[in-house]
């Protein structure tokens, strides 16, 4: 059973772990960059700071597993393997984006990556995620077309602090409690739904405490800790996968900027703010990762410039890419059938 203890993984792995947190940490700041200078259409929540959850929990995935994420989505998808390019080309609303510049920043997806969708409906990941898990354990059960997909695997949807006031939540718990499917809930506790403190719109302080309702674990993981995200969701995976069922996991975290780009977040306290940043996943990993001798200064640094290049590389393919035809619609925005089922 891995835990968050440095020793207990290999070097591979935890550098790996670091990278994929700064490609988030940097896509998002160049994201943002790239829309103030008018190249990315319409809203974008930046998820910096909560790097350490979408890392952690999707290092626990695997081919055969899905996601669905949220408006604050780019994190998921990067840590899920989503490739820069064609987010960045989606971003820009281009033909090479991921749903070819029809989706945007809230609504990427990418099934081939088991990727069913961001999605800027707030809540509405949840049920998809149900459905999926449905098709998972039918898998299990039958051969039909296109369950090759699925078969073996876990079905996960991260939303927010907010999210679980939705209807969606409460009802997609419930059913999965009661079918007993391979699901883990992921709320990712930022401690804001909007502008909205926690303490504002909701009575308890642990989310993970709603599981009680529907007869399921809640789990509580330190969100700021990739490490922890990662053993906690493991440990959920498992459950999931010998049918014991859903997971209520909670990642305690923080977004660094306002709820989206150019909001300057004033109702945020200084202190609570400064707490926060000092437990910054990214900074305070890579000083764990030196004082380990995993990785040398000068090794983090070359990850910024590997990084660096490719965010370039993706930045220009997005401006290269051709925008969508006005013909073309309609294409690609009903799911493909067979025989009445879906593909998923
Ligand atoms: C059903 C619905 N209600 C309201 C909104 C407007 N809205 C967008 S994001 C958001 C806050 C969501 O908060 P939370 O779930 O905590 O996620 P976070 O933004 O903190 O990541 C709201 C209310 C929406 N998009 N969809």
């Amino acid at each position: 059973m891995p835990n968050n203890n440095l020793s207990e993984y290999n070097a591979e792995f935890l550098v790996k772990l670091y990278r994929d947190m700064v490609l988030i940490r940097r896509f998002e700041e160049r994201a943002s960059e790239l829309r103030n200078a008018g190249h990315i259409p319409g809203f974008l929540h930046p998820y910096i700071g909560q790097e350490a959850v979408a890392v952690g929990i999707c290092a626990a995935l695997g081919k055969n597993d899905f996601i669905a994420s949220t408006h604050r989505g780019h994190g998921h998808i990067l840590a899920q393997g989503g490739d820069p390019k064609n987010m960045y080309a989606e971003l820009y609303a281009r033909q090479d984006g991921y749903n070819k510049g029809k989706g945007g920043s809230l609504h990427l997806a990418n099934v081939d990556l088991g990727i069913i969708g961001a999605n800027g409906i707030v809540g509405g990941g949840i049920p998809l995620v149900v459905g999926a898990a449905l098709a998972i354990k039918r898998a299990n059960e039958a051969d039909y077309p296109g369950s090759e997909k699925c078969k073996g695997g876990v079905s996960v949807v991260f939303f927010g602090d907010g999210a679980s006031n939705e209807g969606s939540f409460h009802e997609s718990l419930n059913l999965a409690a009661l079918w007993k499917l391979p699901v883990i809930f992921v709320c990712e506790n930022n401690l804001y739904g909007e502008f909205t403190a926690q303490d504002k719109h909701q009575t308890i302080k642990d989310i993970a405490s709603r599981s009680s309702s529907y007869n399921m674990p809640g789990l509580i993981a330190d969100g700021n800790d990739v490490l922890d995200a990662f053993h906690v969701m493991t440990t959920a995976v498992e459950n999931a996968k010998k049918g014991s069922g859903p997971t209520l996991l909670e990642c305690k975290t923080y977004r660094h900027r306002g709820h989206y780009e150019g909001d300057m977040a004033h109702y945020r306290p200084k202190e609570e703010v400064a707490f926060w940043m000092a437990k910054d996943p990214i900074e305070n990993f890579g000083k764990r990762l030196i004082e380990n001798s995993l990785m040398k200064e000068e090794e983090l640094q070359t990850v910024e410039a590997e990084i660096e290049q490719v965010l370039q590389d993706a930045a220009k393919y997005a401006e290269n890419s051709p925008h969508p035809e006005a013909k073309d619609a309609l294409e690609h925005v009903f799911v493909e059938t067979y025989g009445g089922r879906a593909l998923l």
